[in-house]
């Protein structure tokens, strides 16, 4: 309603007095994505795992959504959803070996249409150069940690700085110098917390913090098909000595090859970057050599190293937030612009033993929102309704008073805003009430295998298919961390037809199917 008003006088204004936008009636964006950031790891989701004060003020001035997912749980394919409002088989980024077509249409450019001034900094992955952005910089790749080369329309530069305050700055600087006279869309991609995780020296103090180990984290896959079982992804088994648990052997001739990856890394930083790095690292490296961890005791010392950096590095990213969020006060800007806090997809902490995400199961399928914006979102209210990355360009559209293509798959999201309230659920009456998943990464790192699914609100049914035919069910009241697979359980009979007419319906509205998806990719 609060909507449909803003959309009327917005009507009257343009339509009678000016007959073209002004910055008074559209609402700027601020779109701040980080990479692998796992909803546990945000004090406003209550897991009680860290304090992100910064990121937190968006669900205490705003809107928290506690039901909100990817379309396929990888990086640059999420990337091309939220570009695109397209699920990957359209928008054709279906992996992270693609290039994206940067000459469809995307939300940059419709909002250039609507008079916006556009800017994406940050991590881009998408390998064509952006498309849509009045301004771009953007890392090549991945991107290090330390001392990133940003490429822009004029080349590769070098920066010296940890990145994700490299990264704000050029954010922030692009904010100043920008057009005033027209509403500004943003897209801030941090690289972090992505692995390998290396903090800023600021957070080194993180390796006292001891974190609680999850109860599924010596899972053993019982009850579950061979997806589970087959994946590459263990902290205890795959996390790597050299490149993600920073022990680099004092004697060279002991170092496994990602020991020489990390070591590339170091070699970016200046002197004195590196100074503190070892100051911090070696005394970590000396006690774990005179140890000789076993067992149980290792594969607790590997889970508290990752979470420590990897906290770490989410702490560089609040504060981070919090300088964007300083400015939008500072300059008046924050009573107009819409802020939005997400990650590419989920991530593992630990549950089921993981890192990484891929996989359908709730901890990568889900990804943190978080949204602000004073008059559309009630301070401190939540939403429960399904939401997708899919939804953002259309939400994007919407805040701008644009046209939505009906190609766009989506729904905006200020149906939900406008419905949320400090107590209320936060879903709108005629809101969709499952959710349709895609992943088509393999053969590829970490094994995870393609499979695609629906989740509503209690269950999720999954198909994994390839070099594998194996069907899951979870119960998600019942089982939410996904430890039974009932897919042959008599009980659950009728559900599992339900789940499947539901993935039927899901797959025809979506244009998708198993068979459309083995003629795009092709074996590998
Ligand atoms: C790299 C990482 C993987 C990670 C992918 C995709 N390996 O390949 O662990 O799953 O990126 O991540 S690393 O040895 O290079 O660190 S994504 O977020 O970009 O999709
Ligand atoms: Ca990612």
């Amino acid at each position: 309603m609060k909507r449909y008003l803003n959309g009327m006088i917005f009507i009257f204004s343009i339509g009678i007095l000016l007959g073209s936008c002004t910055k008074d009636t559209q609402t700027n964006i601020l779109y701040i994505m980080s990479d692998d950031h796992a909803y546990q790891a945000i004090s406003a989701y209550g897991h009680g795992l860290n304090n992100t004060p910064n990121i937190d003020r968006l669900a205490d001035e705003g809107i928290l959504f506690n039901n909100a997912f990817v379309t396929n749980s990888i990086c640059a394919p999420s990337r091309a959803v939220v570009l695109t409002g397209k699920f990957s088989h359209i928008n054709g980024h279906l992996d992270n070996s693609n290039t994206f077509d940067g000459s469809q249409v995307t939300v940059p450019k419709l909002l250039q249409q609507a008079g916006y001034q556009t800017a994406m900094i940050g991590k881009w992955h998408l390998k064509s150069d952006p498309t849509g952005f009045d301004f771009w910089k953007v890392l090549l790749g991945q991107g290090p940690y330390y001392n990133p080369d940003l490429k822009d329309t004029s080349g590769v530069q070098r920066y010296i700085g940890y990145t994700t305050t490299v990264i704000t700055d050029e954010a922030l600087q692009w904010m100043d110098a920008r057009d005033t006279e027209k509403p500004f869309f943003m897209m801030v991609h941090h690289k972090a917390p992505h692995r390998s995780w290396m903090p800023e020296p600021k957070y080194f103090s993180f390796e006292e913090n001891t974190y609680p180990v999850p109860d599924t984290y010596f899972d053993d896959y019982a009850n579950r098909g061979r997806a589970a079982k087959e994946q590459e992804m263990s902290v205890i088994v795959d996390m790597l000595y050299g490149w993600d648990l920073k022990i680099i052997h004092p004697d060279s001739t002991q170092r496994p090859k990602d020991a020489n990856w990390m070591l590339g890394q170091l070699g970016r930083m200046t002197p004195e970057q590196r100074a503190a790095w070892d100051a911090h690292y070696n005394p970590i490296i000396e006690d774990f050599l005179s140890k000789d961890l076993q067992g149980e005791e290792l594969a607790i010392w590997k889970y508290q190293r990752y979470m420590r950096d990897y906290l770490a590095c989410i702490q560089s990213v609040d504060d981070q937030v919090g300088r964007l969020l300083d400015y939008l006060d500072e300059t008046g800007l924050a009573e107009n612009t819409a802020v939005f806090y997400t990650s590419d997809q989920g991530f593992y902490l630990g549950e089921h033993g993981w890192f990484d995400k891929r996989f359908m199961y709730e901890e990568s399928l889900g990804t943190p929102l978080l949204i602000r914006l004073p008059g559309e979102a009630e301070a401190g209210s939540s939403s429960d309704a399904l939401v997708q990355n899919l939804d953002f360009a259309e939400t994007f559209l919407d805040l701008a008073g644009a046209s939505i293509p009906t190609e766009m798959q989506g729904m905006s999201l200020l149906g939900p805003m406008n419905e949320a309230t400090q107590t209320g659920d936060g879903i709108p009456k005629d809101w969709r009430t499952s959710i349709y998943y895609h992943y088509y990464e393999y053969p590829g790192a970490h094994a995870v295998k393609r499979h695609y699914g629906v989740r509503s609100e209690q269950y999720k049914l999954i198909h994994f298919y390839h070099d594998i035919d194996e069907w899951e069910l979870y119960d998600l009241e019942k089982d939410p961390k996904e430890m039974m697979n009932v897919i042959d359980d008599p009980d659950y009979a009728k559900v599992l037809i339900e789940m499947q007419e539901e993935l039927k319906k899901l797959q025809e509205e979506y244009g998708d199917s198993e068979e459309g998806a083995r003629e795009l990719i092709p074996n590998k």
